[in-house]
């Protein structure tokens, strides 16, 4: 997979992508992050990027130029990519998309920084994604989240497939309760099921407690987590929930 990223801080990307999986994933040659600062496709001696607002109005809007040349740039390489505008206007971010995003070739991330884009580059993008409901200085932070997010999902990076498909969300449920040694501390100790060695016990206690954990703190998320009716009737007992 190759994700370029359009910023003008392509710096602020050394350190997550120098560092754990997405180093890892690099090494592996899964993944090759180009950054492109879009600075670099003005034409004028002042290399501006941002401009006035017409219709006046405070702040400054990102131009439409820098930005469409060095997607043109990035294009060059394979023209069939999928071109993401980071923007909180844009559709919430979830596990779904990062599952879909790492089905791609070829993703590029364009990223604004404290102005808004000029509206015309929303045309040039297939996507427009949102970390969440809260204005960044700069879409930068939200392009290392979904990279990662995304770059773990490639088969192999994570070096296990099984614990990408358990994490938190995968299926729609929230990770069940993680323990490791010691087997008591503070006084607070390890369930004595995943002490047990059986197996089949600790993956339904785990699955139990993926979904109680989901009904209490995410019920939101169940109407897509494909329970069984057994696992219905066990909610409906723990929580008198009315599923
Ligand atoms: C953002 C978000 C975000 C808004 C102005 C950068 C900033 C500037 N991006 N999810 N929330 N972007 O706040 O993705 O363009």
């Amino acid at each position: 997979m190759i994700i370029q990223i359009l910023s003008l801080f392509p710096e602020m990307f050394y350190g997550p992508f120098q560092n754990s999986i997405l180093k890892r994933a690099q090494e592996l040659k899964l993944v090759e992050f180009r950054l492109i600062n879009f600075r670099d496709f003005t034409l004028d001696k002042h290399r501006m990027v941002d401009d006035i607002p017409y219709g006046g109005g405070s702040g400054m809007v990102l131009k439409p130029e820098p930005i469409y040349r060095g997607l043109q740039f990035a294009k060059e390489t394979k023209p069939e990519a999928k071109v993401v505008l980071l923007t909180p206007q844009g559709q919430t971010f979830k596990q779904q998309t990062a599952e879909q995003l790492a089905a791609a070739e070829h993703i590029i991330l364009i990223c604004g920084h404290y102005e808004g884009f000029d509206e015309r580059i929303r045309s040039w993008a297939d996507l427009e994604l949102s970390i969440g409901d809260y204005v960044l200085t700069g879409g930068e932070l939200a392009a290392m989240a979904i990279s990662d997010a995304v770059v773990r999902l490639i088969p192999g990076v994570l070096g296990s497939d099984e614990s990408a498909q358990k994490d938190s969300f995968a299926g729609n449920l929230l990770d069940y309760p993680q323990y490791t040694r010691p087997a008591e501390f503070e006084g607070l100790c390890v369930p004595e099921v995943l002490l047990s060695g059986h197996h089949a016990r600790i993956e339904a206690w785990r699955r139990e407690q993926a979904i109680l954990r989901t009904a209490l703190r995410r019920p939101d998320l169940l109407a897509g987590a494909a329970l069984t009716e057994r696992e219905k009737q066990f909610l409906r007992q723990e929580l008198d929930l009315k599923i």
